[in-house]
């Protein structure tokens, strides 16, 4: 076991519970005094379906065909609910977003717990059409809703040390019945390499479809990274940390013969159990061929450039 990325429950359950007690009672305190936020008119994270306002003018979006709004929202790999991809969206249905803060840790000069609402208020939403694959051999276009990672990283001022960026889920096993089992270790973690983190195309998502993330694609926040597979887009974001060392991934550290910590899109290197040459556009029949980087090569690959790409899948 990798002791130093070896994230003990019990390092985070008592934290998140305070920072969840304090920021509800903060909320509590806001209707009492009657002032008004943007966190009153979102309750309790539980009205999916809320739309969100675009600010900017969306980059590096395509003109492809979206997958339809149904079929993303039913067929979710999110294990914290369900190892079934058709039950995720009823079994999330209740998961509650607010009060939901994402703490900034780790190699930065401006270390910060952000409350959900003011990162909302404090970075301008656009909306990019993103094609999407996971590794398992499906895929979609999703028009997701939300802000460059980098601009967020900015405001954090990581210092030289911080050269890789670590992700990590809420662990609230009550909330998130797939934490009761041991499918995966939780939280689930994912990282980035600071270059990867900071691409212009690497988004922290807040909505699609014009719309608040529903939960079962990872409300109330989450990571796009439109070139890798889609474990690397971790969902239900609490906390980023900058590292020195390279952290681990949850898929990585469960099979790290399968899922590496790089899982760039790669037509050309299979997985162990199957061929990653195509896959099935979610709404389809037949299937297409995968294509280099997930079609944004001429963006990203020069990030690996001088690499193995079968040493570093
Ligand atoms: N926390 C968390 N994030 C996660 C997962 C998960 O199980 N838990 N599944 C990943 C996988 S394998 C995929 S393919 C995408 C699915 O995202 P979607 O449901 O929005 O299509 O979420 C990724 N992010
Ligand atoms: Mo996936």
């Amino acid at each position: 076991m990798d002791k130093k990325h070896d994230i003990k429950p019990s390092e985070i359950t008592p934290k998140e519970l305070y920072m969840n007690r304090r920021q509800f009672i903060a909320g509590a305190t806001a209707v009492l005094t009657g002032l008004s936020s943007l966190e009153l008119l979102v309750p309790s994270g539980a009205d999916s379906g809320q739309r969100l306002k675009i600010e900017r003018r969306g980059q590096y979006t395509l003109q492809e065909e979206q997958t339809s709004y149904k079929d993303a929202t039913n067929y979710n790999n999110f294990y914290e609910f369900s190892t079934d991809k058709e039950d995720v969206a009823e079994l999330s249905r209740n998961f509650r977003t607010r009060p939901w803060t994402l703490a900034i840790e780790g190699h930065v000069k401006k270390p910060k717990v952000y409350d959900i609402d003011d990162i909302l208020k404090l970075f301008p939403l656009e909306e990019r059409i993103y094609r999407f694959r996971c590794v398992e051999g499906w895929s979609m276009v999703i028009p997701w809703i939300g802000f460059p990672l980098s601009d967020f990283v900015k405001k954090c001022e990581p210092t030289s040390k911080a050269r890789y960026v670590e992700f990590i889920t809420l662990l609230n096993p009550e909330q998130m019945p797939g934490q009761r089992r041991d499918v995966l270790e939780w939280p689930y973690l994912e990282g980035l390499r600071m270059d990867e983190a900071t691409h212009p195309l690497t988004l922290l998502s807040l909505g699609m479809y014009g719309e608040v993330l529903p939960n079962q694609n990872g409300a109330p926040i989450r990571l796009i990274v439109p070139w890798k597979y889609g474990f690397k887009s971790i969902k239900s974001i609490v906390r980023i940390r900058f590292v020195e060392n390279m952290p681990t991934s949850t898929w990585t550290k469960a099979i790290p013969r399968e899922y590496g910590f790089y899982a760039n899109v790669n037509p050309d290197v299979d997985h162990p159990r199957w061929s990653q040459a195509r896959e099935r556009r979610l709404g389809e029949f037949s299937k297409r061929k995968t294509l280099m980087f997930n079609g944004y090569a001429d963006k990203v690959a020069h990030l690996y450039s001088g690499m193995d790409l079968n040493k570093y899948f």
